[in-house]
This record gives structure tokens, C-alpha cells and sequence, in this order.
């Protein structure tokens, strides 16, 4: 019945993914949009996206289910893709959106704290700001639009290793950017986890940082495999990082084997129970989801239905009602769901969602 559910959700999703791409402007240095044309003051608006990177199919379908629903609702979107997963980046992103007199912000942290000055600069202008997928501070934003809960994602990948292992051993993590706000919380979380009894014998060995590029995880991969020859598992927590490690594992034929959180589309050919598939099963969310629930909330903000408020509530189209509620930084967030897990299964008919 669940799966019934989902699924129809799924169609909802993959209908908004093909439909979207015609109408949503994007740029990958940050550099030629030029979107917003008379839309400001009409009561529509023009609605930013800034993902943490060009060329992450997983960035990709998050701004593509922001696109979808602002474009629905009559309003103009910029998607913006900065060149490197770095605050920097995002900076120069972030003041050309204040010069182009967005009205709102909606934003994948590449740092906590590094982008505070820019997005208050937003702010102070009057722009709506909002983080989704990866936090800013605070001070930062008006409210986060998180995909799952940190200690409900952290919890799915420790037990995944803690089951993979068999109970003990060497483990590692292959991370992100070593500044991703979502992916270091992630990693506490499973720190904190890893406390218990239950993972005592298990030893993490090492935090390698692939930076969500491709070529850069896969060397890292090899590292951790070169260093630790009695390594067993490897968690990557990043959609790059465990496609890049997936690979390298499988076509080394390592007896290492993976989790984390990757993207169907990516993953399906190397989950599976045999010997010859690295990854056993992973998890993630839907990032369109998480896309459209963050252009439902930048709207609601635009419109002044909301504040960012802890008891706030809006509507968010067909996923239903939300209320924002306080997160564990010690600001607002709005939480989609728990994270789902993918396995040899259900891999087949998500790999074409996302
Ligand atoms: C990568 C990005 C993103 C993260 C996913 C799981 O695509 O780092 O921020 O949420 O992985």
C-alpha cells in the first residue's frame, strides 16, 4: 500500500522532471543569466536556485523540481550551477542575484558560516532567503528545507555498516567537500551513533574528501584501498562519492563493499547481494521532492504567508501541508521525510525517477 503510494508520488515526479528543463534557465559559471525580466512587483516574482555545483545530476533534478513548481505558479526562475563546490563560488553567485533584484534565494550550502555576509547582504534587500539540502547558519537564512532528518539519515548509514561489516572491522567514509554542511552533520551524527556498544567493534579509520568531483573520489577510493588492506566497508554520504567509489570497487572486483547515499539512476548497476556488485544497498530522498518543497517554501515566504517561524504552515501543492519547526543548528527548518533505502528490490523501478 506504502509502495502504492509512493509510487504514484513517483509519477507526479517524474512527469515534473520531464517537464521542467524547456522552461528553467540555468548557467554553469554563474556568469550569462539574465532571467528576470518584468516579473518583480507583478506578484509572481523571480525565484533563485543555487545549487552547490555544475555537473551533479543529483544538483540537477533538485533545481529541477524547484523550476517546476515556481514556473506552475507564473513565476520567473533562475538556476544557478556555481563553477566548484565552494563558498566562493556561491558568493559571486549570490551578489549578481542581489544586483539582479531577486526576490527570493534558495540555497545549497558549500559552508556554514562563509556565505552569512552575502545572504544577509540578500536579506537586508529584501530578498527571501532559504537554504535547502546542504544548511547555512541561522543568521543566514529565514529557514532550511531539509531533505531528512540528520540523526534518521546517520542512524541508517551506521546500522548499514554496522549489517554490511558483519558487526566489525575497518570502515571509512568518503565525504564531500570537508566544509559540506549537510555531509559533515551526517558524519557526527554517525559519530555520535558510533558510541554505542553495539558499533564497538567496529573502527572507523579514516574521513577521505572527494568534493563531489568525480575523478577526485575515485582517487580517494584507491587511497583508502592502498592504505587499508583490511578495510570492509566504505559509507559515502554524497551522490558523487558513492557512484565514483562504486566503480572503482567493482571493477577492481574489491571485496570491500559500500553504502551511502547515492542516486538510483547512478547506483542501479552496482547494487546488488553478489559478489560481483560492490554496494549492497544505499539510501537517499527525492531531490526533486526536496526542489519543489523549497520553491513552495520561497513562495510562501515571497507572499508573506510565512515568516520562517518556528509553528509556521503552508501548503505545498500536491505534498500536502508543512509546518517549520526548529532545528537542531538552533534555527528553522522544514523536514521532508526519512530517508529511503534502495536495495536490489526496488533499485529497478526508481533508476528512471532519478
Ligand atoms: C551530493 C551532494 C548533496 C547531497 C547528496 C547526498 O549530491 O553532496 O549535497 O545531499 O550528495
Amino acid at each position: 500500500m506504502k509502495k502504492k503510494i509512493v509510487s504514484v508520488l513517483l509519477c507526479v515526479a517524474m512527469v515534473a522532471s520531464f517537464a521542467v528543463g524547456c522552461g528553467s534557465k540555468s548557467s554553469d559559471g554563474g556568469s550569462s543569466d539574465t532571467a528576470k525580466e518584468e516579473t518583480k512587483g507583478d506578484g509572481k516574482g523571480t525565484y533563485a536556485v543555487v545549487t552547490k555545483a555544475a555537473g551533479i545530476p543529483y544538483m540537477e533534478k533538485m533545481a529541477e523540481g524547484f523550476s517546476k513548481v515556481i514556473e506552475n505558479a507564473g513565476g520567473e526562475v533562475i538556476v544557478k550551477h556555481p563553477e566548484a563546490a565552494t563558498a566562493d563560488a556561491q558568493v559571486t553567485v549570490i551578489q549578481s542575484l542581489i544586483s539582479q533584484g531577486v526576490d527570493s534565494i534558495s540555497i545549497a550550502g558549500n559552508d556554514a558560516n562563509a556565505l552569512q555576509a552575502a545572504l544577509e547582504e540578500a536579506m537586508d534587500a529584501g530578498i527571501k532567503v532559504t537554504c535547502l539540502d546542504s544548511a547555512v547558519n541561522p543568521d543566514s537564512r529565514q529557514v532550511f528545507v531539509n531533505q531528512a532528518g540528520i540523526t534518521e539519515v546517520g542512524q541508517s548509514l551506521m546500522d548499514a555498516v554496522l549489517d554490511i561489516s558483519g558487526g566489525e572491522g575497518q570502515w571509512a567514509i568518503l565525504s564531500a567537500t570537508s566544509q559540506a554542511t549537510n555531509q559533515n552533520a551526517w558524519i557526527d551524527s554517525m559519530k555520535e551513533i558510533m558510541k554505542d556498544d553495539k558499533y564497538s567493534k567496529l573502527e572507523l579509520v579514516e574521513v577521505a574528501y572527494g568534493d563531489d568531483e568525480p575523478q577526485k573520489s575515485t582517487d580517494q577510493t584507491q587511497a583508502l584501498l592502498s592504505k587499508y588492506p583490511d578495510l570492509k566497508v566504505i559509507c559515502a554520504p554524497t551522490t558523487v562519492g558513492v557512484n565514483s567509489a562504486a566503480k572503482v570497487l567493482q571493477d577492481e572486483k574489491s571485496s570491500v563493499k559500500l553504502t551511502g547515499l547515492g542516486l538510483p539512476s547512478e547506483m542501479a548497476e552496482y547494487i546488488g547481494d553478489g559478489a560481483d556488485k560492490s554496494c549492497p544497498y544505499m539510501f537517499l530522498w527525492n531531490p526533486i521532492d526536496l526542489g519543489s518543497a523549497c520553491a513552495y517554501t520561497a513562495m510562501a515566504l515571497v507572499n508573506g504567508d510565512i515568516t520562517g517561524a518556528v509553528g509556521d504552515k503552508f501548503s505545498a501543492g500536491d505534498m500536502g501541508d508543512y509546518e517549520v519547526v526548529k532545528a537542531a543548528d538552533g534555527g528553522t527548518e522544514v523536514i521532508l521525510g526519512p530517508p529511503f533505502k534502495f536495495d536490489p528490490s526496488n533499485i529497478d523501478e526508481w533508476k528512471d525517477v532519478y
